[in-house]
């Protein structure tokens, strides 16, 4: 049995289609969704797994699958459609799960022979069984897995062509900001897979860079921290010479024997959401640990570096109280806490979250042609209908955000600054000027969604506030 495990590309998130900056390699990833699939498939079935976004092959030229299993997020989805109707047109079977395929299941359903919601663990095999013997249902759903049942992914099936591997340590989170899907998607429990577990994965992976791609590595809670600290002393020990990077909360600053603690065990960057300037702005969000009072943000980020982990600051730009000159208050901020990297996304109601439930009700998707118009929510294109800023309004906010944290002398400020403190100042820089050259790519691309949404005339999508 021959099984097709494929990323659909995204042309205007791909880098097959951005090849004006070199630095793109920093940015493509692994999709780990199908490497734990396919270390899930048993080893009578021959598993291939197509990651489009390193270029998509000539399907007609390859062996004709017995099943083609389909991973998507929103943004992914009209990709994954065509590749259904493709592969469905030769009378292949198509199965699709992911976070699109759980948070919009009818649509889904309309498009491929069976739809997994959830987690794969509990239920991928019983899907395979009823695919080999020519009886899928319509629908299955693998809930929430039992970490111990999350098998070592195959880090073999991709080629070595990424900067980075991919290992995940725990799923869940209990903090359910308004803009985010994890909560509804992988449940409120933060849960954590045996650290043995991921000993032996880091070891499967073969690049020397690794993405941690756990939403919070550290938890929310004392027992948390614990067991991340014995994660890092397990793989200190272990003796990997892998370097890796993760997501946490501010809170990882909070703990000098954590710090140290990851640092050893290879962590060289984090990437933590600040979401706001203001406390507002938190507030609306629900980002509540970011408004411990008396939290001195600097002081934190500055802790975390001396550490030699580099911060990469996330912000979300089109909250309620966001007004004009919000780009260069963000930009403000984030040099002011001193961040090495600022990745700056509008705010975008996915479905499944608290916010999409509210814009929804509230009339304010502003891109609602669906499935067409899921291929721009990607949070680089401002997608509904934003309270104080219209369209061109929060684009012009955005690069000016960007044009002003990534100018030349900040770069340069910030590269000084990390020499000085002997923080990896080249990988600074590199990542610096990656940011840097996109912001051409990125004016392009908000040209082309301006000339979309003007071709959609007055009464469609957000060109109604403009
Ligand atoms: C790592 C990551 C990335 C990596 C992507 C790596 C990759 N190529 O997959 C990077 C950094 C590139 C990235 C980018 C983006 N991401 Co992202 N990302 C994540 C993150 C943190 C972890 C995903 C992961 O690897 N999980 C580990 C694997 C094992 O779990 P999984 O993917 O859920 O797969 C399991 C199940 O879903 C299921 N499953 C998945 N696919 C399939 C397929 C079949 C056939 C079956 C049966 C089952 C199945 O089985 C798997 C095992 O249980 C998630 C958050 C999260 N917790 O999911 C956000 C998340 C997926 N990202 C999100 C978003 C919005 C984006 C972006 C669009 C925007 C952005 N700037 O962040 C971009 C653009 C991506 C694109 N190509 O369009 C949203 C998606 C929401 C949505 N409705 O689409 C999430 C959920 C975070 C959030 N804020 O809500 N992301
Ligand atoms: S944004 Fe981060 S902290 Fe908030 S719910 Fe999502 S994963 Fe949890």
């Amino acid at each position: 049995m021959r099984l097709y495990l494929v990323n659909p590309s995204n042309p205007l998130v791909s880098i097959v289609h951005v090849k004006e900056s070199r630095w793109n390699r920093y940015r493509v990833w692994k999709p780990l969704s199908l490497m734990v699939l396919a270390g899930l498939t048993p080893r009578d079935w021959e598993v291939t797994i197509v990651d489009e976004n390193l270029g998509a092959p000539d399907y007609s030229a390859l062996p004709r699958p017995d099943l083609v299993g389909l991973t998507a997020f929103t943004s992914q989805a009209n990709r994954a459609y065509e590749l259904a109707a493709h592969f469905r047109g030769l009378g292949v079977p198509v199965v699709m799960g992911g976070i699109h395929a759980t948070m919009c299941l009818d649509e889904v359903a309309q498009h491929v022979d069976a739809v997994v919601t959830g987690e794969a663990e509990g239920v991928w095999a019983q899907v395979l069984d009823d695919a080999r013997h020519g009886r899928l249902k319509p629908r299955y759903d693998g809930g929430l897995a039992d970490m111990d049942a999350v098998p070592l992914a195959r880090h073999d099936l991709l080629p070595p062509r990424y900067a980075f591997g991919a290992v995940q340590t725990t799923r869940g989170c209990p903090l359910n900001c308004t803009f985010c899907s994890v909560t509804a998607f992988n449940g409120a429990k933060y849960r954590q897979r045996p650290i043995p577990d991921v000993v032996r994965e880091f070891q499967a992976v073969r690049e020397r860079h690794v993405l941690v791609v756990d939403d919070n590595l550290i938890g929310t809670r004392p027992e948390h921290i614990a067991r991340a600290k014995d994660l890092f002393r397990a793989l200190a020990q272990a003796n990997l010479r892998k370097e890796w990077i993760a997501q946490a909360t501010i809170n990882f600053a909070d703990d000098e024997e954590l710090l140290a603690l990851a640092a050893k065990a290879g962590c060289r960057g984090v990437f933590i959401g600040f979401e706001s300037p203001t406390p507002e702005g938190l507030r609306e969000i629900g980002k509540k640990f970011n408004l411990l009072k008396g939290r001195d943000f600097r002081a934190s980020v500055r802790r975390i570096q001396r550490h030699g982990i580099l911060v990469a600051g996330s912000f979300i730009i089109g909250l309620d109280v966001d007004e004009p000159g919000i780009g260069q208050d963000i930009a403000d901020a984030a040099s002011r806490y001193g961040v090495d990297n600022l990745n700056t996304l509008f705010l975008t109601p996915l479905p499944g979250t608290r916010l999409w439930d509210q814009m929804k009700a509230d009339g304010r998707l502003g891109l609602d042609v669906f499935p067409e118009d899921w291929r721009y929510y990607t949070l680089s294109f401002p997608v509904a209908q934003y309270k104080h800023l219209t369209v061109d309004a929060i684009i012009a906010e955005m690069m000016a955000c960007n044009r002003s944290f990534y100018s030349l002398p900040r770069i340069a400020r910030r590269v000084w600054s990390g020499l000085w403190r002997r923080r990896k100042p080249l990988i600074s820089l590199v990542a610096n000027l990656s940011y840097r050259s996109n912001m051409r790519v990125d004016r392009k691309a908000y040209a082309d969604f301006q000339r979309h949404l003007a071709s959609r005339g007055p009464a469609g999508g957000p060109t109604a506030t403009r």
